[in-house]
């Protein structure tokens, strides 16, 4: 299986709970690793230009607001089939229809305020990963 990179963040709702360790500690044991990391509070303009896939869906302006409103915690996870393993383990968008065990069962409050960020393909990841990271931030495991 390939070794694939993603992008993960864990959402302002999320670090407000003081969850990040929690989170990360589901990554871990999913066997995904963190290669890089930042805590950011996003401007408006970023948030936008991170999300801008969805500029025009009636959700874009919550969601703008939302993902600006306090720190997030970036980081790229790499491990087998890292992607999709992420997405996984975050489970689906609305935390009403997340598998239980998941992240956002267990750590989101609604559809708006789902705690995590994962990339959903390949191509994508790697487009979110170069919006917040430079090649040179990201450290490979030699051990
Ligand atoms: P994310 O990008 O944050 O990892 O979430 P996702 O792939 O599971 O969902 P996506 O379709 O990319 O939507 C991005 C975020 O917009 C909000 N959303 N609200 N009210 C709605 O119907 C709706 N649909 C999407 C969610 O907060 C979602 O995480
Ligand atoms: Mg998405």
């Amino acid at each position: 299986m390939a070794i694939e990179r993603t992008l993960s963040i864990v959402k302002p709702d999320a670090v407000g709970k003081n969850a990040i360790g929690a989170i990360y500690d589901r990554f871990e044991k999913a066997g995904l690793r963190i290669v890089a990391a930042r805590m950011m509070h996003l401007t408006r303009a970023q948030a936008e230009g991170f999300y801008a896939v969805h500029k025009g869906r009636p959700f874009f302006n919550d969601l703008v607001a939302f993902m600006s409103s306090g720190p997030v915690m970036i980081q790229v996870l790499e491990g087998e089939n890292a992607v999709a393993k992420n997405r996984e383990v975050m489970g689906a968008t609305n935390p009403k229809a997340a598998a239980a065990g998941t992240i956002r069962a267990d750590f989101a409050a609604s559809i708006d305020e789902n705690a995590v960020h994962g990339s959903d393909g390949p191509d994508t990841a790697r487009a979110e990963i170069s919006y917040f990271f430079a090649d040179t931030d990201i450290c490979p495991r030699t051990r």
